[in-house]
């Protein structure tokens, strides 16, 4: 069912339509992104394509998408864990986010170039098709405060491995106020605040910073592209407000003004003063809130992977499912001890479902990473730690599955052709 169609999909079929009118045709067919035909050498993976060269433009040489490859391995490196990807379609290029490492590759799984030196904790990633970069959550907690960024990549200028997060400028930050008041809130009001722990009563809505991020349609009113940033929520079942998900919504398209360059000793506090919509869904508690936040084209739907909870009264699923069809409702906001109102989210109603709770979702992979393809395809990412010469490192690949729905798993490998 597609209720939605600006995707990347939709995007990409965009930027076909001026190539040839007949490779417009073959993909209004619905053979879909394995068989767009693009023009010669746009894609970082065209050398592998069958370059079947139809031309009916004079010149200019068309030649077949080489079919998506069924994993993309993003490498082995000294690193932290696999926290996110992010698909540039048209160039046929991913990004992994290792924690303090950003890793571009081909569809080959070549790497490209990265860029390296963060002593925050990259998160999750999206790519933005409106400006070309890749946007990433980025977290700053230390004992005595926290600062949260989004860091925007310039896609383009990671040409070498290695590259300095800070003295290479790649990489602009925008602070998100509004994440750090939250996180930073003494909620049980004694005049301390007790900082990057997850054993206290403090941070509004249990808030442990931010992690999920992705680009969509605008909650309220269903259009545009905006930046959706999840909340990450510290593990706590000894009290009842941190049972939501969070989500801030921005239009990014005025932040040119707040950007600076990543300065990790002199860490600015330049962004918007608050998210143009703050939305809650009612999951149950989690551990670290959404690990991995991605909206799909084909269905309209949100996909918010999770670290399962540990509450009783909970079904602690691992995915969740935002329904796009239902616009949010005004209502008070699940345990707050203060009684609060705010834009709730529907979840879903398919899956598993919980009676007691009302909470649907389903136990499914994506908290390393998830993109949607927007076609009814998802690529899941794995990881794992391996010794290298004594040395333990970390993996990270993207494989690519069928969303079936089914219970508990709704994804399925996709098989190699
Ligand atoms: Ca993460
Ligand atoms: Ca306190
Ligand atoms: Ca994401």
């Amino acid at each position: 069912m597609r209720r939605q169609t600006h995707g990347r999909l939709a995007a990409l079929l965009t930027s076909l339509i001026v190539v040839a009118a007949s490779a417009a045709s073959a993909v209004a067919a619905g053979a879909g992104a394995a068989t767009a035909r693009t023009e010669s050498g746009k894609g970082a993976g065209s050398g592998t394509g069958a370059g079947s060269g139809t031309g009916t433009g004079g010149d200019r040489t068309v030649q077949r998408l080489p079919e998506l490859p069924t994993s993309v391995d993003g490498g082995t490196w000294r690193s932290g864990h696999l926290q996110g990807t992010a698909l540039d379609l048209r160039k046929g290029l991913m990004y992994f986010s290792f924690t303090d490492l950003l890793v571009k590759t081909d569809l080959t799984g070549k790497p490209l170039g990265s860029v390296s030196g963060f002593t925050g904790h990259l998160g999750d990633l999206d790519f933005n098709e409106r400006d070309g970069r890749v946007y990433g959550s980025l977290e700053y907690n230390t004992p005595k405060g926290a600062e949260f960024y989004i860091a925007l990549f310039d896609a383009d200028r990671i040409t070498r491995m290695n590259m300095d997060a800070q003295s290479t400028g790649v990489v602009s930050t925008v602070y998100l106020k509004e994440a750090v008041d939250d996180y930073a809130a003494d909620m049980d009001g004694n005049g301390v605040f007790d900082g990057a722990t997850a054993d206290t009563p403090d941070h509004r809505y249990g808030s442990s910073g931010i992690d999920g991020v992705a680009f969509g349609p605008d909650f309220e009113h269903g259009g545009g592209s905006e930046l959706t940033v999840a909340y990450g929520i510290y593990a706590n079942t000894t009290r009842e407000d941190n049972d939501n998900q969070v989500l801030l919504q921005y239009d990014v398209s005025g932040w040119k003004k707040y950007e600076r360059p990543l300065t990790e000793d002199a860490p600015h506090t330049s962004g918007p003063d608050t998210p143009d919509g703050k939305y809650f869904v009612y999951t149950g508690n989690t551990d670290f809130g959404v690990q991995n936040l991605e909206y799909d084209g084909h269905t309209g739907n949100w996909l918010l992977a999770v670290y399962k909870g540990a509450k009783p009264r909970f079904p602690n699923y691992s995915l969740f499912v935002v329904d796009g069809s239902r616009r949010p409702t005004w209502g008070l906001v699940p345990g707050q001890e203060r009684p609060e109102r705010g834009r709730m989210l529907s979840l879903l109603p398919e899956g598993l479902h919980d009676a007691p709770s009302g909470v649907y979702g389903w136990q499914g992979g994506g908290q390393f990473g998830l993109i949607s393809l927007d076609d009814g395809r998802f690529y899941v990412a794995t990881q794992s730690a391996v010794k290298v010469g004594g040395v333990t490192q970390q993996t990270g690949r993207s494989v690519l599955q069928d969303w079936t729905g089914a219970t508990p798993n709704p994804f399925t490998p996709v098989k190699a052709p």
